[in-house]
Protein backbone atom coordinates (compact mmCIF):
# COMPACT_ATOMS: atom_id res chain seq x y z
CA UNK A 1 0.00 0.00 0.00
CA UNK A 2 1.34 3.46 -1.20
CA UNK A 3 2.06 5.43 1.95
CA UNK A 4 1.65 9.68 1.33
CA UNK A 5 4.63 11.05 1.03
CA UNK A 6 3.56 14.79 2.42
CA UNK A 7 0.04 16.19 3.90
CA UNK A 8 -0.92 17.05 0.52
CA UNK A 9 -0.71 13.30 -1.08
CA UNK A 10 -2.13 12.35 2.82
CA UNK A 11 -5.13 14.78 1.86
CA UNK A 12 -5.81 13.31 -1.27
CA UNK A 13 -5.72 9.63 -0.54
CA UNK A 14 -7.96 10.63 2.22
CA UNK A 15 -10.31 12.18 -0.23
CA UNK A 16 -10.08 8.87 -2.42
CA UNK A 17 -10.63 6.58 0.41
CA UNK A 18 -14.08 8.39 1.51
CA UNK A 19 -11.94 9.38 5.14
CA UNK A 20 -12.03 13.30 4.54
CA UNK A 21 -15.11 15.73 4.42
CA UNK A 22 -13.69 19.85 3.11
CA UNK A 23 -16.25 21.98 5.73
CA UNK A 24 -16.72 25.30 3.56
CA UNK A 25 -18.74 26.87 5.97
CA UNK A 26 -16.96 29.83 8.51
CA UNK A 27 -16.34 27.64 11.62
CA UNK A 28 -14.39 29.76 14.64
CA UNK A 29 -11.07 28.00 15.92
CA UNK A 30 -12.18 29.50 19.19
CA UNK A 31 -14.35 26.77 20.53
CA UNK A 32 -16.51 25.89 17.76
CA UNK A 33 -14.39 23.56 16.23
CA UNK A 34 -13.87 21.32 19.41
CA UNK A 35 -17.25 20.67 19.43
CA UNK A 36 -17.81 19.92 15.79
CA UNK A 37 -14.24 17.12 16.38
CA UNK A 38 -15.33 15.75 19.73
CA UNK A 39 -18.57 14.96 18.27
CA UNK A 40 -17.26 13.19 14.81
CA UNK A 41 -14.08 11.44 16.62
CA UNK A 42 -16.54 10.24 19.21
CA UNK A 43 -19.16 8.70 16.59
CA UNK A 44 -15.90 7.41 14.35
CA UNK A 45 -16.63 10.10 11.16
CA UNK A 46 -13.98 11.43 8.95
CA UNK A 47 -10.63 13.39 8.97
CA UNK A 48 -12.11 17.08 8.29
CA UNK A 49 -10.55 20.26 6.36
CA UNK A 50 -12.03 23.43 7.78
CA UNK A 51 -11.52 25.57 4.57
CA UNK A 52 -12.84 29.16 5.96
CA UNK A 53 -11.28 29.33 9.13
CA UNK A 54 -12.58 32.99 11.28
CA UNK A 55 -10.17 35.21 11.46
CA UNK A 56 -7.31 32.93 9.74
CA UNK A 57 -5.85 32.62 6.48
CA UNK A 58 -5.13 29.29 6.68
CA UNK A 59 -7.41 26.20 6.29
CA UNK A 60 -7.08 23.36 9.29
CA UNK A 61 -6.65 19.38 9.01
CA UNK A 62 -7.88 17.73 12.12
CA UNK A 63 -9.21 14.30 12.94
CA UNK A 64 -6.63 12.91 10.26
CA UNK A 65 -6.02 10.09 12.93
CA UNK A 66 -8.99 9.59 14.12
CA UNK A 67 -9.69 5.76 13.21
CA UNK A 68 -8.16 2.45 13.32
CA UNK A 69 -8.81 2.45 9.32
CA UNK A 70 -7.18 6.06 8.82
CA UNK A 71 -4.45 4.94 11.14
CA UNK A 72 -3.58 2.05 8.72
CA UNK A 73 -3.73 4.05 5.42
CA UNK A 74 -1.56 6.29 7.26
CA UNK A 75 1.09 4.00 7.89
CA UNK A 76 0.12 1.76 4.47
CA UNK A 77 -0.79 -1.57 6.78
CA UNK A 78 -3.85 -3.99 6.62
CA UNK A 79 -4.03 -4.04 10.51
CA UNK A 80 -2.60 -2.06 13.21
CA UNK A 81 -0.84 -5.46 14.48
CA UNK A 82 1.42 -5.38 11.38
CA UNK A 83 2.99 -2.11 12.48
CA UNK A 84 4.97 -4.31 15.38
CA UNK A 85 6.25 -6.41 12.31
CA UNK A 86 8.06 -4.22 10.90
CA UNK A 87 10.39 -3.42 13.92
CA UNK A 88 10.10 -7.18 14.94
CA UNK A 89 12.31 -7.55 12.01
CA UNK A 90 15.37 -5.99 12.89
CA UNK A 91 15.15 -7.24 16.61
CA UNK A 92 14.89 -10.38 15.94
CA UNK A 93 17.57 -10.40 13.08
CA UNK A 94 19.57 -13.53 13.38
CA UNK A 95 22.61 -14.72 11.16
CA UNK A 96 20.46 -16.12 8.06
CA UNK A 97 20.65 -19.58 7.04
CA UNK A 98 19.56 -20.88 3.06
CA UNK A 99 19.34 -18.31 0.25
CA UNK A 100 15.92 -17.22 1.24
CA UNK A 101 16.58 -16.06 4.69
CA UNK A 102 19.79 -14.19 3.25
CA UNK A 103 17.93 -12.06 0.66
CA UNK A 104 15.13 -11.10 3.57
CA UNK A 105 17.83 -10.57 5.83
CA UNK A 106 19.76 -8.17 3.55
CA UNK A 107 16.38 -6.58 2.52
CA UNK A 108 16.02 -5.83 6.23
CA UNK A 109 19.29 -3.94 6.62
CA UNK A 110 18.90 -2.33 3.61
CA UNK A 111 15.61 -0.85 4.93
CA UNK A 112 17.72 0.26 7.70
CA UNK A 113 20.84 1.72 6.00
CA UNK A 114 18.07 4.21 4.12
CA UNK A 115 16.26 5.05 7.12
CA UNK A 116 18.35 7.99 7.43
CA UNK A 117 16.98 11.20 6.40
CA UNK A 118 18.42 13.10 3.95
CA UNK A 119 19.44 16.85 3.31
CA UNK A 120 18.43 18.28 0.14
CA UNK A 121 19.03 21.92 -1.23
CA UNK A 122 15.11 22.84 -1.54
CA UNK A 123 12.08 21.90 -0.13
CA UNK A 124 8.52 23.15 -0.99
CA UNK A 125 8.47 24.48 2.84
CA UNK A 126 10.68 27.39 2.15
CA UNK A 127 8.43 28.57 -0.94
CA UNK A 128 7.02 31.40 1.17
CA UNK A 129 9.26 32.78 3.39
CA UNK A 130 8.21 35.58 6.52
CA UNK A 131 10.85 37.04 9.09
CA UNK A 132 10.81 40.17 11.21
CA UNK A 133 7.78 42.16 11.32
CA UNK A 134 6.14 39.88 9.20
CA UNK A 135 5.88 37.36 10.92
CA UNK A 136 2.35 36.65 12.42
CA UNK A 137 0.92 33.24 14.22
CA UNK A 138 -2.21 35.40 14.13
CA UNK A 139 -2.50 34.11 10.65
CA UNK A 140 -2.53 30.53 11.37
CA UNK A 141 -6.12 29.12 12.65
CA UNK A 142 -4.96 28.00 15.91
CA UNK A 143 -7.46 26.36 18.40
CA UNK A 144 -8.72 27.59 21.90
CA UNK A 145 -9.78 24.02 22.33
CA UNK A 146 -11.88 24.15 26.04
CA UNK A 147 -13.35 27.20 27.69
CA UNK A 148 -10.81 27.61 30.41
CA UNK A 149 -7.84 27.24 27.67
CA UNK A 150 -5.18 29.91 29.10
CA UNK A 151 -5.17 30.90 25.30
CA UNK A 152 -5.04 29.27 21.89
CA UNK A 153 -2.72 26.44 21.13
CA UNK A 154 -0.57 24.50 18.99
CA UNK A 155 -1.23 20.56 19.40
CA UNK A 156 0.08 18.84 16.18
CA UNK A 157 3.69 20.22 15.89
CA UNK A 158 7.10 18.21 15.69
CA UNK A 159 9.35 20.30 17.72
CA UNK A 160 12.85 20.13 16.66
CA UNK A 161 16.38 20.48 18.80
CA UNK A 162 19.78 19.48 19.12
CA UNK A 163 21.46 18.00 21.95
CA UNK A 164 24.83 20.28 22.67
CA UNK A 165 26.74 17.56 23.72
CA UNK A 166 26.66 14.94 20.62
CA UNK A 167 24.46 17.32 17.74
CA UNK A 168 22.31 14.43 18.24
CA UNK A 169 18.85 16.01 16.58
CA UNK A 170 15.53 15.27 18.63
CA UNK A 171 11.76 15.57 17.66
CA UNK A 172 8.97 15.72 20.30
CA UNK A 173 5.57 16.61 19.99
CA UNK A 174 4.82 19.23 22.79
CA UNK A 175 2.27 21.69 22.31
CA UNK A 176 2.97 25.75 22.13
CA UNK A 177 0.49 27.96 23.68
CA UNK A 178 0.74 31.01 21.35
CA UNK A 179 1.30 34.30 23.52
CA UNK A 180 1.99 36.77 20.98
CA UNK A 181 2.53 37.59 16.83
CA UNK A 182 5.80 36.48 17.39
CA UNK A 183 5.77 33.97 20.58
CA UNK A 184 4.68 30.89 22.25
CA UNK A 185 5.34 29.02 25.31
CA UNK A 186 7.07 25.52 25.05
CA UNK A 187 5.18 22.90 26.95
CA UNK A 188 7.96 19.60 27.44
CA UNK A 189 7.24 18.23 29.94
CA UNK A 190 10.15 17.14 32.57
CA UNK A 191 10.98 13.34 31.36
CA UNK A 192 11.37 14.91 27.40
CA UNK A 193 14.13 14.78 25.29
CA UNK A 194 13.40 18.52 24.15
CA UNK A 195 13.63 19.33 27.83
CA UNK A 196 16.54 17.69 28.51
CA UNK A 197 18.35 19.58 25.07
CA UNK A 198 17.62 22.75 26.50
CA UNK A 199 18.79 21.96 30.34
CA UNK A 200 22.10 21.10 28.40
CA UNK A 201 22.35 24.00 26.39
CA UNK A 202 24.00 27.50 27.76
CA UNK A 203 22.90 30.68 26.64
CA UNK A 204 20.63 30.76 23.34
CA UNK A 205 18.79 27.04 21.82
CA UNK A 206 17.65 27.37 18.66
CA UNK A 207 14.69 25.37 17.71
CA UNK A 208 11.82 24.54 14.45
CA UNK A 209 9.14 23.45 14.71
CA UNK A 210 7.66 21.81 11.98
CA UNK A 211 3.82 21.75 10.85
CA UNK A 212 1.55 19.77 8.57
CA UNK A 213 3.72 16.67 7.59
CA UNK A 214 3.09 13.55 5.91
CA UNK A 215 1.16 11.26 8.65
CA UNK A 216 4.07 8.94 9.47
CA UNK A 217 6.56 11.65 10.08
CA UNK A 218 3.86 13.40 12.21
CA UNK A 219 3.17 10.50 14.05
CA UNK A 220 7.14 10.12 15.05
CA UNK A 221 7.12 13.83 16.95
CA UNK A 222 5.03 11.78 18.99
CA UNK A 223 7.29 8.66 19.40
CA UNK A 224 8.30 7.82 23.41
CA UNK A 225 11.90 6.39 21.47
CA UNK A 226 15.29 6.03 23.51
CA UNK A 227 16.83 9.70 23.71
CA UNK A 228 19.43 9.34 21.31
CA UNK A 229 16.98 7.95 18.55
CA UNK A 230 16.26 10.37 16.00
CA UNK A 231 12.51 10.07 15.38
CA UNK A 232 13.13 11.07 11.93
CA UNK A 233 15.40 8.16 10.87
CA UNK A 234 12.41 5.74 12.45
CA UNK A 235 9.63 7.67 10.18
CA UNK A 236 12.39 6.99 7.48
CA UNK A 237 12.19 3.75 8.11
CA UNK A 238 8.42 3.18 8.52
CA UNK A 239 7.53 4.54 5.38
CA UNK A 240 10.43 3.06 3.42
CA UNK A 241 12.08 5.82 2.04
CA UNK A 242 14.30 8.36 3.55
CA UNK A 243 12.22 12.19 5.34
CA UNK A 244 13.93 15.18 2.96
CA UNK A 245 15.38 17.48 4.99
CA UNK A 246 16.48 21.18 4.18
CA UNK A 247 18.45 23.73 6.31
CA UNK A 248 16.91 26.02 7.96
CA UNK A 249 16.41 29.98 6.77
CA UNK A 250 17.64 31.86 10.15
CA UNK A 251 18.51 28.62 12.17
CA UNK A 252 21.10 26.15 12.17
CA UNK A 253 18.83 23.36 12.08
CA UNK A 254 17.36 20.96 9.24
CA UNK A 255 13.94 20.87 9.06
CA UNK A 256 11.16 18.34 6.89
CA UNK A 257 11.10 19.49 3.32
CA UNK A 258 7.81 18.73 2.96
CA UNK A 259 6.73 20.65 5.96
CA UNK A 260 3.51 22.60 5.40
CA UNK A 261 4.62 25.33 8.29
CA UNK A 262 8.03 25.85 9.80
CA UNK A 263 8.91 28.11 12.69
CA UNK A 264 11.96 28.90 12.93
CA UNK A 265 13.58 30.37 16.58
CA UNK A 266 15.04 30.09 19.56
CA UNK A 267 14.35 29.86 23.82
CA UNK A 268 16.85 31.74 25.91
CA UNK A 269 18.02 29.96 28.86
CA UNK A 270 15.65 31.27 32.03
CA UNK A 271 13.22 33.07 29.91
CA UNK A 272 9.94 31.09 31.01
CA UNK A 273 6.23 32.06 31.04
CA UNK A 274 3.36 30.78 32.89
CA UNK A 275 1.84 28.26 30.81
CA UNK A 276 -1.80 26.62 30.37
CA UNK A 277 -4.51 26.41 31.70
CA UNK A 278 -4.92 23.51 29.06
CA UNK A 279 -7.92 20.88 28.94
CA UNK A 280 -5.94 17.96 28.65
CA UNK A 281 -5.64 14.14 27.37
CA UNK A 282 -6.06 13.37 31.08
CA UNK A 283 -9.78 14.80 30.32
CA UNK A 284 -9.25 17.69 32.58
CA UNK A 285 -7.73 20.93 32.75
CA UNK A 286 -3.75 20.59 33.57
CA UNK A 287 -3.34 23.75 35.65
CA UNK A 288 -0.81 27.13 35.08
CA UNK A 289 2.93 26.15 35.49
CA UNK A 290 6.31 28.09 34.14
CA UNK A 291 7.50 26.84 30.74
CA UNK A 292 10.30 28.58 28.83
CA UNK A 293 9.34 30.46 25.81
CA UNK A 294 10.10 30.47 22.20
CA UNK A 295 10.55 33.53 20.04
CA UNK A 296 10.20 33.14 16.30
CA UNK A 297 12.15 34.58 14.19
CA UNK A 298 10.52 32.78 11.01
CA UNK A 299 7.49 31.12 9.06
CA UNK A 300 8.32 29.47 6.24
CA UNK A 301 5.75 28.00 4.46
CA UNK A 302 4.10 26.30 1.16
CA UNK A 303 1.63 27.87 -1.07
CA UNK A 304 -1.67 28.42 0.28
CA UNK A 305 -0.36 26.15 3.68
CA UNK A 306 -2.61 23.88 5.31
CA UNK A 307 -2.47 24.06 9.38
CA UNK A 308 -2.91 20.72 11.17
CA UNK A 309 -4.51 20.56 14.84
CA UNK A 310 -5.77 17.78 17.30
CA UNK A 311 -7.78 18.48 20.12
CA UNK A 312 -6.90 16.18 23.00
CA UNK A 313 -9.60 15.90 26.24
CA UNK A 314 -12.03 13.47 27.65
CA UNK A 315 -11.33 10.12 25.99
CA UNK A 316 -11.48 8.50 23.61
CA UNK A 317 -10.20 11.35 21.39
CA UNK A 318 -7.94 11.37 18.02
CA UNK A 319 -4.89 11.03 19.85
CA UNK A 320 -5.48 7.68 20.95
CA UNK A 321 -4.83 5.99 17.72
CA UNK A 322 -1.37 7.63 17.74
CA UNK A 323 -1.01 6.31 21.02
CA UNK A 324 -2.46 2.57 19.84
CA UNK A 325 0.25 2.81 17.20
CA UNK A 326 2.47 3.60 19.63
CA UNK A 327 1.55 0.51 21.42
CA UNK A 328 1.25 -1.92 18.66
CA UNK A 329 4.63 -0.44 16.70
CA UNK A 330 6.72 -0.82 20.50
CA UNK A 331 5.70 -4.14 21.23
CA UNK A 332 8.58 -5.64 19.73
CA UNK A 333 11.15 -3.55 21.77
CA UNK A 334 9.32 -3.81 24.69
CA UNK A 335 9.18 -8.04 24.09
CA UNK A 336 13.54 -7.60 23.55
CA UNK A 337 14.21 -6.58 27.18
CA UNK A 338 11.46 -8.60 28.74
CA UNK A 339 10.44 -11.74 26.46
CA UNK A 340 8.07 -13.11 28.59
CA UNK A 341 5.22 -10.75 27.68
CA UNK A 342 2.89 -11.78 24.85
CA UNK A 343 0.99 -8.62 24.31
CA UNK A 344 -0.06 -5.42 26.33
CA UNK A 345 -2.82 -2.96 26.47
CA UNK A 346 -2.82 0.77 27.04
CA UNK A 347 -6.63 1.58 27.39
CA UNK A 348 -7.59 4.98 25.72
CA UNK A 349 -9.49 5.34 28.92
CA UNK A 350 -6.61 5.14 30.88
CA UNK A 351 -4.98 8.06 29.08
CA UNK A 352 -2.01 5.69 28.21
CA UNK A 353 0.18 5.91 31.40
CA UNK A 354 -2.82 5.69 33.83
CA UNK A 355 -3.39 1.80 32.83
CA UNK A 356 -1.20 -1.43 31.48
CA UNK A 357 -2.57 -4.74 30.80
CA UNK A 358 0.12 -7.06 30.26
CA UNK A 359 -0.11 -10.71 29.43
CA UNK A 360 2.60 -13.10 30.09
CA UNK A 361 3.97 -16.64 29.79
CA UNK A 362 4.15 -17.63 33.37
CA UNK A 363 6.93 -19.68 34.62
CA UNK A 364 7.91 -19.01 38.06
CA UNK A 365 6.42 -17.81 41.56
CA UNK A 366 6.19 -14.45 41.56
CA UNK A 367 6.88 -13.87 37.57
CA UNK A 368 3.50 -11.44 37.58
CA UNK A 369 5.92 -9.37 39.97
CA UNK A 370 8.98 -9.81 37.91
CA UNK A 371 7.47 -8.15 34.75
CA UNK A 372 5.58 -5.17 36.81
CA UNK A 373 9.26 -4.02 37.70
CA UNK A 374 10.49 -4.83 34.41
CA UNK A 375 7.63 -2.45 33.22
CA UNK A 376 7.81 0.44 35.51
CA UNK A 377 11.51 0.38 34.34
CA UNK A 378 11.08 0.69 31.23
CA UNK A 379 11.73 3.97 29.18
CA UNK A 380 8.07 6.16 29.13
CA UNK A 381 5.98 2.71 30.35
CA UNK A 382 8.31 3.28 33.46
CA UNK A 383 5.66 6.48 34.42
CA UNK A 384 2.66 3.57 34.07
CA UNK A 385 0.81 4.08 37.72
CA UNK A 386 -1.45 0.74 37.32
CA UNK A 387 -0.26 -2.28 35.80
CA UNK A 388 -2.94 -5.90 35.60
CA UNK A 389 -1.13 -8.97 34.58
CA UNK A 390 -2.90 -11.98 33.15
CA UNK A 391 -1.90 -15.48 31.47
CA UNK A 392 -1.37 -15.49 28.33
CA UNK A 393 -4.54 -17.04 27.04
CA UNK A 394 -6.20 -14.29 28.27
CA UNK A 395 -7.17 -11.05 25.64
CA UNK A 396 -5.43 -8.20 26.77
CA UNK A 397 -8.07 -6.09 24.51
CA UNK A 398 -10.76 -7.77 25.94
CA UNK A 399 -11.60 -5.71 29.24
CA UNK A 400 -14.49 -7.81 29.64
CA UNK A 401 -12.31 -10.58 30.15
CA UNK A 402 -9.37 -9.15 31.60
CA UNK A 403 -12.34 -7.75 34.55
CA UNK A 404 -13.12 -11.69 34.52
CA UNK A 405 -9.67 -12.37 35.79
CA UNK A 406 -9.10 -9.58 38.19
CA UNK A 407 -12.26 -10.16 39.70
CA UNK A 408 -11.81 -14.38 39.82
CA UNK A 409 -8.23 -14.94 40.47
CA UNK A 410 -6.99 -12.39 42.72
CA UNK A 411 -6.52 -12.37 46.53
CA UNK A 412 -6.13 -8.59 47.12
CA UNK A 413 -4.23 -9.12 50.01
CA UNK A 414 -1.91 -11.26 48.54
CA UNK A 415 -2.06 -9.96 44.58
CA UNK A 416 -1.57 -6.73 44.95
CA UNK A 417 1.46 -4.70 45.11
CA UNK A 418 1.67 -0.85 45.89
CA UNK A 419 4.86 0.57 45.35
CA UNK A 420 6.00 4.29 44.58
CA UNK A 421 8.08 5.62 41.45
CA UNK A 422 8.03 8.85 38.84
CA UNK A 423 4.30 9.54 37.60
CA UNK A 424 3.37 11.19 35.09
CA UNK A 425 3.81 15.05 34.66
CA UNK A 426 -0.03 15.83 33.92
CA UNK A 427 -1.43 13.16 37.01
CA UNK A 428 -2.87 15.32 39.33
CA UNK A 429 -3.78 12.81 41.76
CA UNK A 430 -1.00 12.00 43.48
CA UNK A 431 0.45 14.60 46.86
CA UNK A 432 3.37 15.12 45.06
CA UNK A 433 3.83 16.37 41.32
CA UNK A 434 5.68 13.97 38.95
CA UNK A 435 6.27 10.97 42.25
CA UNK A 436 3.65 9.27 43.97
CA UNK A 437 1.79 5.35 44.50
CA UNK A 438 2.14 2.44 41.66
CA UNK A 439 -0.68 -0.54 41.65
CA UNK A 440 0.34 -3.53 40.55
CA UNK A 441 -2.59 -6.75 40.39
CA UNK A 442 -1.24 -9.89 39.54
CA UNK A 443 -4.02 -11.98 37.92
CA UNK A 444 -2.65 -14.65 36.97
CA UNK A 445 -3.80 -18.03 37.87
CA UNK A 446 -1.64 -19.28 41.43
CA UNK A 447 -0.22 -22.28 42.28
CA UNK A 448 0.63 -23.88 45.46
CA UNK A 449 4.49 -22.21 45.43
CA UNK A 450 2.71 -19.17 45.66
CA UNK A 451 0.81 -19.66 48.62
CA UNK A 452 -2.72 -20.74 47.36
CA UNK A 453 -5.15 -23.74 48.04
CA UNK A 454 -5.94 -25.71 45.38
CA UNK A 455 -6.58 -24.23 41.99
CA UNK A 456 -9.72 -25.20 40.50
CA UNK A 457 -9.53 -25.79 36.55
CA UNK A 458 -11.98 -23.44 34.22
CA UNK A 459 -14.64 -24.44 33.04
CA UNK A 460 -14.51 -25.41 29.37
CA UNK A 461 -16.95 -27.37 26.91
CA UNK A 462 -14.73 -30.66 25.49
CA UNK A 463 -14.14 -30.79 21.85
CA UNK A 464 -16.11 -33.64 21.06
CA UNK A 465 -19.83 -31.95 21.63
CA UNK A 466 -18.24 -28.16 20.04
CA UNK A 467 -18.20 -30.16 16.97
CA UNK A 468 -21.07 -32.50 17.17
CA UNK A 469 -23.01 -29.08 18.22
CA UNK A 470 -21.32 -27.44 15.23
CA UNK A 471 -22.05 -29.99 12.30
CA UNK A 472 -25.85 -30.14 13.66
CA UNK A 473 -26.19 -26.29 14.24
CA UNK A 474 -28.54 -26.07 10.97
CA UNK A 475 -30.65 -28.94 12.56
CA UNK A 476 -31.71 -27.01 15.72
CA UNK A 477 -33.19 -24.23 13.43
CA UNK A 478 -31.56 -21.60 15.24
CA UNK A 479 -30.32 -19.59 12.55
CA UNK A 480 -27.11 -17.11 13.38
CA UNK A 481 -29.19 -15.47 16.66
CA UNK A 482 -27.25 -16.82 18.81
CA UNK A 483 -23.70 -16.31 18.49
CA UNK A 484 -20.78 -18.97 18.23
CA UNK A 485 -19.19 -19.50 21.51
CA UNK A 486 -16.23 -17.06 22.21
CA UNK A 487 -13.03 -18.14 22.10
CA UNK A 488 -11.75 -20.81 23.81
CA UNK A 489 -10.05 -20.62 27.40
CA UNK A 490 -7.26 -22.27 27.13
CA UNK A 491 -4.90 -24.00 29.50
CA UNK A 492 -3.08 -21.79 31.82
CA UNK A 493 -0.17 -21.20 33.37
CA UNK A 494 -1.03 -23.09 37.13
CA UNK A 495 0.21 -26.60 35.94
CA UNK A 496 3.86 -24.85 35.49
CA UNK A 497 3.68 -24.03 39.26
CA UNK A 498 2.08 -27.03 40.62
CA UNK A 499 5.17 -29.65 41.78
C1 LIG B 1 -1.36 15.26 20.55
C2 LIG B 1 -0.20 15.11 21.49
C3 LIG B 1 0.17 16.17 22.28
C4 LIG B 1 1.24 16.07 23.17
N1 LIG B 1 1.59 17.14 23.93
C5 LIG B 1 2.67 17.07 24.74
C6 LIG B 1 3.10 18.19 25.47
O1 LIG B 1 2.49 19.26 25.43
N2 LIG B 1 4.21 18.07 26.26
C7 LIG B 1 4.92 16.90 26.32
O2 LIG B 1 5.93 16.86 27.01
N3 LIG B 1 4.50 15.80 25.66
C8 LIG B 1 3.40 15.86 24.85
N4 LIG B 1 3.01 14.76 24.14
C9 LIG B 1 3.75 13.49 24.29
C10 LIG B 1 5.09 13.55 23.58
O3 LIG B 1 4.91 13.93 22.24
C11 LIG B 1 5.79 12.20 23.63
O4 LIG B 1 6.08 11.92 24.97
C12 LIG B 1 7.07 12.14 22.80
O5 LIG B 1 7.68 10.91 23.00
C13 LIG B 1 8.03 13.24 23.18
O6 LIG B 1 9.21 13.15 22.41
P1 LIG B 1 10.60 12.91 23.14
O7 LIG B 1 10.54 11.51 23.69
O8 LIG B 1 11.61 13.05 22.05
O9 LIG B 1 10.72 13.94 24.20
C14 LIG B 1 1.94 14.86 23.26
C15 LIG B 1 1.55 13.78 22.46
C16 LIG B 1 0.50 13.89 21.59
C17 LIG B 1 0.11 12.73 20.74
MN1 LIG C 1 13.19 11.70 21.48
Amino acid sequence: MAIARDLREWIALLEREGELVRVTAEVDPHLEVTEIVDRTVKAGGPALLFENCKGAQHPLLINQFGTERRMCLAFGVERLDDLGAQLGEIFELQPPEGFAAKVRGLKTLKSIADARPKVVKRGVCQEVVLTGDDVDLGHLPVQTAWPDDGGPFITLPAVITRDPRTGQRNVGMYRMQVLGQRSTAMHWQIHKDGRADHLFTEGRMEVAVALGLDPVSAYSASAPLPKHIDELMVAGFLRGEPVELVRGVTVDLEVPANAEIVLEGYIDQGDLTDEGPFGDHTGFYTPTERFPVFHVTAITMRKDAIYPSIVVGKPPQEDAWLGKATERIFLPAVRLTVPEIVDYDLPAAGAFHNLAIVSIRKAFPGHARKVMHAIWGLGMLSLTKGIVIVDEHVDVHDYGQVMFYVGANVDPKRDVMITEGPLDHLDHAPTLQFFGGKIGVDATAKGPLEGTRDWPPEIEMSEEIRQLVDSRWDEYGLGTVVPAPAGRIRQSSRRLLRR
